[in-house]
This record gives C-alpha cells, structure tokens and sequence, in this order.
C-alpha cells in the first residue's frame, strides 16, 4: 500500500472493492455475479475484464512501475489522470472514437469504462492478415479532429493554457518517450536490444552523424512546440477494431507537442506492419494484398487527416491563431488558404521525421513490436526489419522534400523488395 492507500487490483480482490460502485451494479450486475479476468498485455498498466449477469465493464489500474520492466523502473500512478483527462476531451472533440469512461478513481489510479467487443487489439488484427473496413477513413479523422480542436486553432486562450499546464505535468511519461524515442535507438543505451543480423545496419545507423543530428531536431519538436493535446502513443496496439470500426484507447501519454507527433506515430506502425507482413507468409507472396491494403490505409490516413483538418480550419477556425478577423473578413480568405497550406506543409515535414523515428525505436530500442517479433526465424525477421530501418533513416532526412504520401508508400513498397542487411 502507498502513503495514499493505493492498493493494486487483482482477480480475486476486484468484486469485493469495486462492487459498490453503482455505474459497475447498473452496467455489470451485482459482484457477486462478477467473473474477473486479467488481461493485460501492454508495457505498463493492469486491465481486467468484469463479466456479470447483465454485461461487461474494464477496469484498468495503473501500476505503481513500468510493468515490462518491473519494480526497478518506478513510475507515478498518475498517468491514470492523464489518461482519464485525454479520453473525456477526446470523445468530445470526436464523439466515439474512444471507449467510453464511466467511473474514475484518482487515488486508485482506476478508470472504469466500456468493454469493447467484439473488438480486438488492431496490431493483432494486422499480424492474422485481418482487414478493417473504413479504417484509414476513421484514423484520419480522429487526427485530425482531436488535434485541431486540441490546439490554439480551435481553443479559447484560457481553456488551452489551462490544459497546457495541466498535460505538462505528465512529466515521466514525456521523459520515457525523450529518451526511448529519440535518444537511445542512436547509441547503445543500456535496456535496448535488436534483433540477431542487424549489427551491421546498426552500427551505420549509429554512426550517421547526419541522422543523429535530425533525431534530436525532433526531440526538439517534442519538447518545445507544444501545438496541441496529442494521443502520444498512438499505434497499432492502441487501437481497438471490429471488421468495420475502430476506437483509440490508452492515451496516457497525452501531453502538449507538435501536430505531427501522432499521425507520424500513426502511420510508422503501418509501415512497420507493412515490412513485416513477409514474415507472416504461409505461402510466398499471400501477404502481398495485404501489403497493398496496408499501404492504401497509410495513403487514406493522410489524405483524410488533410481534408478534416482543412474543413476544420474553414468552418471552426475560433482559436487565438490566424483569426478570420485578419483573413476572412478583411477579404483576404485567398491568405487564409495559403496560411493553410504552409501549415500542412510543416506538419507534412514532421510527421514523416517522427514517422522515421519511430520505425527506429520500435526495432532499436527497447519497446518492440509484435508485427516483427512473432516472426520466429530471425534471419527473416531481421530482413523485413532492415527494410524498415532504411525506411525510417530516408524518412527522417528527407522529412519535408517527399512530395506527397504516394512517393512515402511507393517508397514502401520498393523498399520492400530490396535487401538492406
Ligand atoms: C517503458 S514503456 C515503453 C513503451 O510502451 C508504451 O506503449 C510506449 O510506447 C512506450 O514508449
Ligand atoms: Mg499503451
């Protein structure tokens, strides 16, 4: 127990602390028909599943440390604030998009909320060969509108300092990304590990001073431009999907940063998907529509991203920044569009670096992905990886100088039919 009574959950002890809560008696049913299954399977956090006689609920419980790890990597119970903060503004700056939250217990580091089913982890999805209908059409839009209703665009002054300072304090979630992201995959930080056969990759990728230069731009992007309330771990694994939906869930690394951050997250673990889709084959090339499908999910992501936030833009544009009263209503709506277009463009530019990025870190550093990692053969394993490590170094040095998301997944799907070992 902690100074403030924080006890973690567990199976058996869930019924008997939890069944008073009247949101879990009306959703669930009385505890004492509850069955309670622990099923988390991410790198930090308890997540159960309560099953009664009149539905399902989860429950998840933030650990006192980084659950991969263990007790040596201490970290605050309150990302549950964080996450719990981020999903209410979430759904309502995109109305279901994200599991709803019924109950949220501060000191507990418990947040109650809707069990999503029959819905399934995306990553797991991807990895079966499984496809979503609809499914860059919908990340599109999550991006664009939490985003752009996340920022000085959209938010009056006030509410957005406030939110500013209050994200800001999600201090050790930031610096787990400051450091896994943009600093370890570029030297031989101590908790990373890679895959047998890419120790040649690496060492060039370790020694591209050109590259470790732009890795820390980007760092500097994160730590400094604090545009908007990003997701700030949205990837496959936070993704929930039936065949035809999709839902963001675990936003407890939501702090203030560049617009770019997420969809460029977004987009990597597509990517990734992509190069890994090989090592899944039962027979040679039986994932190549998948690929293809993969790629057209990428292309839709951004092409969607960029319409939703330019009808957000021209029809929602109440914020502190580019004010209609300089540009609409003085007619000069022409400037508005090219303030439009010069600010998608430096998103464009970020999201390719921190889509770099992130293809890195995810097969350099220490949190990896079970696109690559279900891979059981190692030699195939670390072939799709080094795709995806060259992949990732073009990305963030050419960041801005691609001409549009076609040339990113013509990239893709040239780059995965090279050998880059
Ligand atoms: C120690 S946490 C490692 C990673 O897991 C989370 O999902 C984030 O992606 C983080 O970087
Ligand atoms: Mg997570």
């Amino acid at each position: 127990m902690t100074a403030q009574g924080y006890v973690a959950l567990t199976p058996d002890s869930l019924p008997g602390r939890l069944g008073a809560l009247s949101v879990l008696r009306d959703r669930v049913g009385p505890s004492d028909s509850w069955h309670v299954r622990e099923v988390g399977d991410g790198n930090l956090n308890l997540v159960f599943i309560v099953t009664g006689s009149a539905g399902q609920a989860v429950v998840k419980q933030a650990l006192p440390y980084v659950r991969l790890v263990g007790e040596s990597w201490p970290l605050p119970l309150k990302r549950s604030f964080f996450e719990y903060n981020a999903l209410i503004r979430q759904e309502a700056r995109d109305p279901g998009s994200v599991p709803a939250v019924w109950h949220f217990d501060e000191a507990q580091a418990i947040v109650v909320m809707e069990f999503l089913a029959p819905h399934v982890i995306l990553r797991q999805a991807l990895i079966a060969g499984r496809r979503v209908t609809g499914l860059g059409q919908r990340l599109g839009q999550f991006c664009a509108r939490t985003l752009f209703r996340g920022s000085d665009l959209s938010m009056t002054a006030a509410a957005r300092k406030a939110d500013l300072a209050l994200f800001a304090g999600n201090v050790e979630l930031c610096d787990i990304t400051e450091n896994l992201v943009f600093s370890d995959p570029y030297f031989d930080a101590p908790m990373n590990r890679h895959t047998p056969g890419l120790e040649g990759i690496v060492a060039r990728l370790r020694a591209d001073l050109s590259l470790k230069v732009a890795a820390q731009h980007l760092k500097l992007a994160f730590t400094s431009r604090a545009e908007t309330m990003l997701h700030g771990d949205l990837h496959t694994g936070s993704i929930m999907v039936t065949d035809t939906e999709a839902k963001v869930i675990d936003p407890e690394f939501a702090t203030y940063g560049p617009i770019g951050f997420d969809v460029g997250m977004l987009i990597a673990n597509f990517l990734m998907a992509h190069f890994s889709q090989p090592g899944h084959e039962a027979t040679p090339g039986d994932r190549a529509g998948q690929q293809d499908w993969l790629l057209s999910v990428v292309e839709t992501i951004w092409q969607v991203f960029v319409a939703e936030f330019s009808h957000l833009w021209r029809t929602e544009r109440r914020g502190i920044l580019y004010q209609a009263s300089l540009y609409e209503d003085q007619g000069h709506g022409l400037a508005a569009e090219q303030a439009l277009a010069d600010l998608l463009g430096r998103i464009w530019a970020d999201t390719l670096g921190f889509c770099g990025i992130e293809m890195h870190r995810r097969i350099l550093g220490l949190a990896h992905n079970a696109d690559f990692e279900r891979i059981e053969d190692e030699g195939r394993r670390a072939a799709c990886e080094a795709r995806a490590l060259a992949m990732g170094r073009q990305l963030m040095l050419g960041a801005g100088a691609l001409p549009g998301i076609g040339t990113v997944t013509a990239m893709a799907r040239r780059m995965d039919k090279e050998d880059h070992l």
